[in-house]
């Protein structure tokens, strides 16, 4: 038991009261976002302190008493070259540290390309230049290659399929994803009586689902997005990652997650009256749990396949357990 619970989600990301800032970043891609934001708070509180001493600088020096006859010319070329000259200097810099955060996440790595990068870096000796490129990517899981999953979203819960695990009969894994509590009431009737579990009044609201996304942990996860009726979103805050899911559409995108745990979202773009009531919930484990609840999943054994990756009943025991570490 003691094994399975180290072995087990050992994080909740959630939303929690009085939070200031972000949730804590559970990948790369996150981390690196929240770097940017970090860089950007700074200029965007130089800019405001500017702005605002400048209209007191007004407000003050040249007010009607305090100069009563204002000068009266219409030009100063040194001033104008430099408001134009600085802000553009300005969204250059931040153009500088936006774009390679777009392009990495935006572009779902070549897997090959990161291994044979790894490998020659090696070879040649260049450890810090390695170090550096592992902090961006990740040769061994490289090596394995990806897990493809697909979030479709529907009016209003989220299907996912397992392209790569396939059934006997040559189906892929697929199931629907449906949220514990609908509504205000942190009542779960309708959950109740479709697991047979009760343990709904300690799920977090509106964020937990009967049926998670399970991925395994040190993968490269690549997602694709569609959607059944209208535009939904794919969205996990601790992931850094929001993809929009259009009907007739397939967008993708790709995580990486090295903590096991419990990861929330929720649908991101308004697809009708239950759109605050379709939440998306991750739970990352080993490789070894991923495989044993994918083999329960396939053989239809969904209560057993989830109760092997419920290793804690609550997320208040899975952060209570994560601050023992
Ligand atoms: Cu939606």
């Amino acid at each position: 038991m003691c094994a399975a619970i180290m072995a087990g989600p050992a994080l909740a990301f959630e939303p929690t009261d009085g939070a200031l800032g972000f949730q804590p970043a559970a990948t790369r891609i996150a981390e690196r976002i929240h770097t940017f934001h970090d860089f950007v708070l700074v200029i965007i509180v130089l800019i405001t302190l500017l702005v605002l001493g400048l209209l007191l600088w007004i407000i003050v020096r040249h007010n009607r008493k305090a100069n009563p006859v204002p000068k009266k010319f219409s030009h100063n070329t040194l001033i104008e070259v430099i408001w134009t000259v600085v802000p553009a200097l300005i969204l250059v810099a931040i153009a500088s540290q936006s774009f390679p955060n777009l392009y990495y996440q935006d572009v779902v790595p070549n897997l090959q390309q990161i291994t044979d990068k790894s490998e020659k870096l090696l070879a040649d000796g260049k450890d810090s230049q390695h170090e550096r490129f592992t902090k961006d990517y990740f040769p061994e899981a490289a090596e394995k290659g990806f897990v493809n999953v697909k979030a479709q979203g529907n009016q209003w819960n989220w299907t996912y399929t397992y392209p790569d695990l396939v059934d006997d009969s040559g189906y892929p894994l697929e199931f629907v994803s449906n949220p514990v509590h609908v509504g205000v009431s942190t009542d779960g009737a309708n959950y109740a009586d479709a697991t047979g579990r009760s343990d709904y009044a300690s799920k977090p609201r509106n964020l937990a689902v009967d049926y998670p996304m399970v991925v395994p942990q040190n993968r490269y996860i690549r997602y694709y997005t569609a959607a059944a009726d209208v535009i939904h979103s794919w969205t996990v805050p601790a992931f850094g990652v929001k993809t929009d899911a259009v009907p007739g559409r397939l967008n993708e995108g790709w995580f990486l997650v090295e903590q096991p745990g419990i990861y929330y979202g929720q649908c991101s773009e308004l697809c009708g009256v239950n759109h605050a009531y379709m939440p998306i919930e991750v739970r990352v484990v080993s490789q070894e749990q991923f495989d044993a609840w994918a083999e329960q999943m396939l053989a239809g054994d969904y209560e057993a396949a989830y109760a092997s990756v419920d290793v804690f009943a609550s997320n208040e025991q899975a952060t209570q357990f994560a601050a023992q570490q």
